[in-house]
C-alpha cells in the first residue's frame, strides 16, 4: 500500500519573520517590497493569516497592500507590518524543516555504507512530498505526521500543515485542505468522497482559464467535474484532458521523486576510551578518521572536498571546531592529512589550548562536497 505524505509551511517568510519579533504576534504581516508610504513598487512575498484577512496575498502588488492596510487603519484595525524579503534566511529555514522531515523516515542511512535513502522529494522553498509506506498503515503514518509538526515546532517554532493520501495528487489537496497547523489523512476508500465537494480549482494544474472552460460546462467542483466522460474533457482541454479525467478521480502513480539527503557534509568522530593530551595517542584517530572520510566520499558517489572542520571536545566538555577552506576542490587522502594534522597541532600546546587541557573527542568532517 502507498502512503505519501505532502508537507507545506504556514505563511512561510511570513512565519520565520515573526518568530523573530515575538511582539509581532497576532499582528498582520506582509512580507515583500518595500511600499514606501503607498508609492512603492513590486508585491508581496507572502502574508500571514490576520493580513490575509484584509485581502493581502502572496503577489498583491505592494501599492495595494498598503491600500488595504490604510483601510484597516480607519476602521480601527490594526496597520500591517511590513517586513522586506531575506531569502537567504528562508533558504536555511527551509534546509533545517527538511532535514527534520527526512530524520523521521525510514531508510536514514545508520552509517554512510548504507546506501538506501528515504523517499523525500523537495518541491519548493517551503513544501516536500515523502513517502510514508513504510509505515504500513495510515493510522500509524498519522502517527508519524503529528511527530514531524511537532519537532518543526519544538525545534523551529513554525507550524507546518500535512497531508496524507494513497499519492501525491490527494497528498497536495489534503495539505491545503485545513490550513494552518492542519494534518489531514485521507485513506484510499475516503479519497472520492473528500475530493467529491472541492472546487476543481483544487486540482494543481486547473488554474483560471481551465476553471473557466469548465464553468462553461457547468463543473464547478470535482463531483461535476467526474459526470463528464474522458472524450468529453480531451475534446474540451486538449490532451490533458485525460490526465484531468483520471485527477478528478484521485488517480496518480507519479512518483517521489529521490533525492541525495540534504547534508552535504561527511563527517566523523570518535570518543577515546581514555582523556588525553598526548600527540602519540591522538595524531592517530585524526589521521585515519581523514582517511576512511576519502573512502566515504567515494562510496557516496563524490570526488572532491574544499571545506575541512576539525573538532576537538576537552575533558571539560568544552568543545571548539576550527575549519579551512582550500583555495581549490581536492580529493586527495595525503592533502586532507596533511591539513587536518595542522589544524590539530594547536590543541596540543598553548595555541588553542592554554589551560593545557585533556581531550575528550576528536572529529573531522569535509564540506563543499562535488
Ligand atoms: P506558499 O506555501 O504558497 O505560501 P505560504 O507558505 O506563505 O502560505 P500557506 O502555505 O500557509 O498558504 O509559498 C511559500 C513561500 O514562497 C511564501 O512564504 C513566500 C514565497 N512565495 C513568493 O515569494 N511568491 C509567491 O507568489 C508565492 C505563492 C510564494
Ligand atoms: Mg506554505
Amino acid at each position: 500500500m502507498r502512503i505519501i505524505a505532502h508537507l507545506d509551511m504556514d505563511a512561510f517568510f511570513a512565519s520565520v519573520e515573526e518568530r523573530e519579533r515575538p511582539y509581532l504576534k497576532g499582528q498582520p504581516i506582509a512580507v515583500g517590497a518595500d511600499p514606501q508610504g503607498g508609492k512603492g513598487r513590486g508585491v508581496v512575498s507572502t502574508a500571514n493569516y490576520p493580513a490575509r484577512e484584509y485581502g493581502i496575498r502572496s503577489a498583491t502588488p505592494i501599492r495595494k497592500a498598503w491600500e488595504l492596510s490604510e483601510q484597516a487603519r480607519k476602521k480601527g484595525l490594526p496597520p500591517v507590518v511590513f517586513i522586506s524579503s531575506g531569502f537567504r534566511k528562508y533558504g536555511d529555514v527551509s534546509a533545517k524543516i527538511m532535514s527534520i522531515v527526512f530524520s523521521h523516515l525510514r531508510g536514514v542511512p545508520k552509517n554512510l555504507f548504507e546506501k538506501e535513502s528515504p523517499a523525500m522529494e523537495q518541491v519548493s522553498v517551503d513544501e516536500c512530498y515523502f513517502d510514508l509506506s513504510f509505515a504500513g498503515s495510515f493510522k500509524k503514518a498519522e502517527e508519524i505526521g503529528s511527530k514531524i509538526k511537532k519537532d518543526v515546532v519544538e525545534k523551529e517554532h513554525l507550524t507546518a500543515t500535512i497531508g496524507i493520501g494513497p499519492n501525491k495528487l490527494v497528498a497536495k489537496i489534503a495539505s491545503d485542505f485545513e490550513k494552518p497547523d492542519g494534518l489531514t489523512i485521507v485513506p484510499p476508500d475516503q479519497v472520492l468522497n473528500f475530493l467529491q465537494p472541492l472546487s476543481v480549482r483544487k486540482i494543481p494544474g486547473v488554474g483560471p482559464k481551465a476553471e473557466e472552460k469548465l464553468a462553461r460546462l457547468r463543473v464547478r467542483t470535482i463531483a461535476d467535474g467526474r459526470k463528464l466522460s474522458e472524450e468529453k474533457l480531451k475534446s474540451v482541454m486538449g490532451k490533458w484532458g485525460s490526465e484531468l479525467y483520471r485527477k478528478l478521480r484521485g488517480e496518480d502513480d507519479s512518483p517521489v521523486v529521490v533525492e541525495a539527503p540534504p547534508a552535504k557534509s561527511i563527517g566523523e568522530q570518535e570518543t577515546l576510551p581514555e582523556d588525553s593530551l598526548s600527540m602519540k595517542v591522538l595524531l592517530p584517530y585524526v589521521e585515519r578518521q581523514a582517511k576512511n572520510l576519502i573512502g566515504y566520499m567515494g562510496k557516496e558517489g563524490f570526488k572532491t572536498f574544499r571545506t575541512i572542520v576539525l573538532t576537538v571536545r576537552f575533558a571539560d566538555f568544552e568543545t571548539v571546531s576550527r575549519s579551512r577552506t582550500l583555495p581549490e576542490p581536492t580529493g586527495s587522502a595525503e592533502t586532507l592529512r596533511r591539513h587536518v594534522t595542522q589544524m590539530f597541532f594547536p590543541f596540543l600546546d598553548r595555541q588553542e589550548n592554554p589551560g593545557k587541557k585533556k581531550i575528550r573527542l576528536v572529529g573531522v568532517r569535509v564540506e563543499k562536497l562535488l
